[in-house]
This record gives C-alpha cells, structure tokens and sequence, in this order.
C-alpha cells in the first residue's frame, strides 16, 4: 500500500504532530527490531540509543535515517519546516510493560529535554516515533497533546512550552528531577507545568485537565508518527507489549548561543557539568573548540560526533578544561563538577 501523509505536513503546523501510513515494510521493521530483541534477552530494557546496540543497530538507524531524509523536501514544501540533518540520539521506547506487577512506569507528559539543551529550539524538530511491536491500533500507542487545542483552551501554557523542550506535567512535590518524575505516569498529579523561564525552573499550573484535549492516534507497526519536539507526549499505557523506536531530524542551519546554557536552571546546568553526562562536556567543548558564542547545529553535531568516535567523554573535558566547563555554566562557585 502507498504511504499516506494523514490530513497533509501542514498538520505539523497546527497540531504539531501527524501521522503517517504504511512508512515501513514489514522486512524494514524486522530488520530495525533485531539489534533491540538480541539485546535484550527477556530483562527489563530501559530506553537505549540504538546506534549503542553494535553495528546492526547503526544499521537500523541508518536505514530509517535515510527513509525520512527522502521526505524532507515535501515537509518543507507542506509545513514550511526546514531539515537538514539528524540528532544522533535514535533511542528505542519500550513501555516496560513485562506482564508482571512490579514494573518501571513509562513516560509521563514531558517534551525532550536532551535535544532542547543541544539544539535549543524544538518547533524546528521532528521526532519521528515508529512502531515496532505494537499488537492492537488503539493500546499502548503514543498519546500527543495538540498545539493548537492548548493554544485555545490554556493560553499560558501554550506560550511556556511552545519552541521548548525539558517540560513535564508533574507533581510539584516530585520536584526537581526527583526519581519518577519523567516517569510519573499512573496516579500522577497533574498539578503543574515545569519549564526553565529566564534561568529559574518554572512552575504553571494548568487550567484544564491537559488529557481531556490529548490525541492518541490509533496506529500499528508500519505506521508512524512525525511530532514536533515542543509537542507534549507521554506513553498511552502498560496493557500490551510495545516497543518503539524514534528518529529524530533537525535544521543543522539553526544558531546555537553559550549564552542560553548559561540561562539554564541550576538545576540543568549542573546535570550537564556531570562528566558522566553523555553530551555536556562534548557541547560545551564545541563551544571553546571553535572559540565562539555561537555555533550552527551542524557545528555543534559535526563536532559531537569527532568526540564519539574517539569515543570517552574524557577528550570532551581535556579540550574543555574543568575550570572553563563550570565557567561557561556559571557552577564556578561548585570548585568541582558534580
Ligand atoms: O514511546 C514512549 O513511550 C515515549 C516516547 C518518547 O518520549 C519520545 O519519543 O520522545
Ligand atoms: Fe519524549
């Protein structure tokens, strides 16, 4: 069967999200499923970047890299957006549902915060969310929180996550970055919005219900969804099996500032000084690498990835000495990254 842009790219624009059918073969899911299912042998398997699953799961990301680049041309014709390349963080979601009691809870409403903090504008980011195991349309989907439905009925909110990524409908008591705060899907209170505004952690709370407006599209393997990476989701639910995989693209073109690192909540700032952050000191080195206040997106992953391959995150912190790394984020005062 042809693929079929469900309501057209524009819904990009208005939505922030839309769905796409018949996208991969049955054999393309196969393929891109196996470094998953050899890696994980029955345990527990947490969200896990694929292109760390070996050459097969390089292969995976590759192949479906290439499928959505072959896209880019008719989003930029249908939405306006403008993509160029791809953040390397392809991560595979499972809903750790295990059929036992005892089981992580999956993703509560969040939008993304590694790729806010590297790329630092996520209406110019696509993250392409693709079924692999998924036994029923309706169960264990992805549930999407529409742009222009929150626009209408909570005006503050739309304004505090539109552009932003590192949001969360959560518990102020659970507050920050306390264990099960992405997490805080069942039983969770909804009482507030969290999102870094001028340097503070910021709390909002919502004057609706935020689910009664969510959209969960019915979709099986095969299908896909494109979303925004400003759009608020979270898992459906546990009921069944379900594992996906997400691709993300970005606009390489886009301007990245040190200077919005340094507005960053203390709290993320000192998470991304950590030296066993998988990014941080990679992107703070890009920073003095090239010796600017401001870099391109394909700058900051062309160097990200000469870090990568020569892999530990030590070359990172040699080239951007500690001292300069707590600088750059304003911890000076810390004497050590924590
Ligand atoms: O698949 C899920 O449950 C969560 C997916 C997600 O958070 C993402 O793709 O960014
Ligand atoms: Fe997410």
């Amino acid at each position: 069967m042809a693929m079929h842009v469900e309501g057209g790219w524009g819904e990009l624009n208005t939505r922030g999200f839309v769905v796409v059918r018949n996208f991969l073969s049955q054999e393309s899911l196969s393929m891109v499923l196996k470094p998953y299912l050899g890696k994980i042998k029955g345990e527990r398997f947490e969200f896990h970047p694929a292109r760390l699953l070996g050459p097969e799961g390089v292969a995976a990301v590759t192949y479906l890299e290439g499928r959505v680049r072959e896209l880019f041309p008719e989003i930029e014709a249908g939405s306006g957006l403008h993509l160029t390349t791809f953040d390397p963080f392809s991560t595979f979601f499972p809903n750790n549902y295990d059929g036992v009691e005892k089981r992580s809870p999956p993703a509560g409403w969040h939008s993304d915060p590694p790729p806010y903090h590297l790329f630092q504008d996520m209406s110019q980011y696509l993250n392409c969310w693709i079924p692999l195991i998924k036994p029923k349309a309706d169960t264990s989907g992805l549930t999407l929180l529409p742009m222009d439905a929150l626009r209408q009925a909570d005006p503050a909110i739309y304004e505090a996550i539109h552009r932003h990524g590192g949001a969360a409908f959560a518990s102020r008591k659970l507050l920050p970055g306390a264990p099960g705060y992405w997490h805080s899907h069942r039983n969770y209170e909804r009482e507030v919005l969290v999102i870094d505004r001028d340097g503070e952690l910021d709390y909002i709370t919502p004057k609706i219900d935020v689910d009664t407006i969510s959209v969960t599209p019915d979709i099986l393997p095969g299908d896909v969804i494109f979303a925004r990476g400003d759009v608020m989701h979270r898992a459906q639910d546990q009921l069944t099996n379900r594992v996906a995989i997400s691709v993300r693209s970005v606009n390489g073109d886009m301007k990245v500032h040190k200077e919005f690192l340094r507005r960053l909540p203390e709290f993320w700032r000192k998470g991304l000084a950590n030296p066993e952050h998988h990014f941080g000191a990679a992107l703070l080195a890009a920073f003095s690498f090239h010796g600017r206040e401001t870099l391109t997106v394909q700058e900051v992953l062309d160097y990200l990835t000469a870090v990568f391959r020569r892999s530990p995150a030590e070359v990172a912190v040699a080239e951007a000495t500690k001292g300069e790394l707590l600088s750059i984020l304003g911890l000076t005062e810390y004497g050590v990254i924590v």
